[in-house]
């Protein structure tokens, strides 16, 4: 018996006896390129404010988008928070919940606007999958449906990093860590602009606004300026294991994420840590 207990603990790891703190002790172990699990998905997030907030007007194209290209790409479309959100968060800030509360409350509403999307495509198969499902069903899931709906936003709530009153990680950076995570094959940011500007091309220096059709995510994290996407995402990327590349694309005019989908070079594209 006690030979048996002592066989368990003294089970072979390359880790063994290592603290997981010294990098040049793990990373001849974890160093290695991780396996990609869904090599063949293409990942879509659609924005929140930007897309589902301007209704039948916005959703229906991008919803017959979607439906055409179901028999050329298998997807997971993920979909972000809006007004709504906002709203619940100002409530909340007003008084005074810490933002492991206010990240699920924002997060709600990601997922609401996934049920509209996935009511909308219900007659393709296309159905609202659940995070515990995204993160353990989803292989099964896709291959009964050619593409499954979800909510971007990540499922941090009280683990949410307190630096910032609103939750950092919100619906791009959601969207971003699960299509790398998932060694997706892509990942679509779907907005209401063109992509990334140098400025933003809504704000007070709209007019002075260069377009950036391709750039890195390391010289978007050194500016200090407004992004179409969450401020986290470009030092996520930065430790990309799969993804190369994100394309922001204007999901106002039809066609161009079937473009993207396809590989044409039809938004923004922002080059991760993956690429160099
Ligand atoms: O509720 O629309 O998943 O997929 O972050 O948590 O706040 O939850 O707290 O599986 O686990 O509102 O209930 O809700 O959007 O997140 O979901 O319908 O525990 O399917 O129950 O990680 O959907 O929801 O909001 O995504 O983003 O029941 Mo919703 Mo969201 Mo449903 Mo999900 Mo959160 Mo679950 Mo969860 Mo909560
Ligand atoms: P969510 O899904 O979280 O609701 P979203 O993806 O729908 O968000 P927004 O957060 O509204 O989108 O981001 C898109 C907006 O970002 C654009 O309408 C634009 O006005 C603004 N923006 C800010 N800075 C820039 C920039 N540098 N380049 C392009 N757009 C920018």
């Amino acid at each position: 018996m006690a030979e048996t207990a002592n066989s368990i603990k003294h089970l072979a790891s390359a880790l063994a006896r290592q603290t997981l703190l010294d990098r040049d002790l793990t990373s001849p172990v974890a160093g290695r390129t991780p396996i990609r699990l869904l090599p063949w998905l293409q990942v879509v997030k659609i924005g929140g404010r930007s897309i589902m907030d301007r209704g039948a007007a916005a959703i229906l194209p991008i919803v017959a988008e979607l439906r055409a290209l179901l028999p050329e790409h298998r997807l997971l479309i993920l979909t972000g928070a809006g007004v709504r959100a906002r709203h619940v968060m100002s409530v909340g800030l007003d008084l005074g919940l810490p933002v492991g509360s206010l990240a699920p409350l924002a997060a709600s509403e990601a997922g609401q606007n996934g049920h509209i999307l996935a009511a909308l495509l219900a007659s393709e198969g296309v159905s609202y999958v659940e995070h515990p499902t995204i993160a353990s069903q989803l292989a099964i899931h896709l291959s009964a449906a050619r593409a499954v709906v979800g909510s971007a936003f990540p499922p941090y709530h009280h683990h949410e990093f307190p630096n910032s009153r609103i939750p950092m990680h919100r619906a791009d950076a959601g969207a971003f860590l699960l299509a790398d995570a998932l060694g997706a094959a892509g990942l679509t940011l779907v907005e209401d602009v063109d992509g990334v500007y140098s400025a933003d091309p809504n704000g007070p220096e709209g007019a002075s606004a260069r377009f950036l059709p391709d750039v890195h995510a390391a010289a978007l994290a050194a500016t200090e300026g407004a992004l179409p996407f969450d401020r986290v995402l470009p030092e996520l990327m930065a430790n990309a294991r799969h993804l190369t590349h994100v394309q922001v694309v204007n999901g106002l005019i039809p066609g161009r994420l079937t473009a993207a989908l396809r590989g044409e070079h039809v938004g923004t594209i922002v080059r991760t840590g993956a690429g160099n």
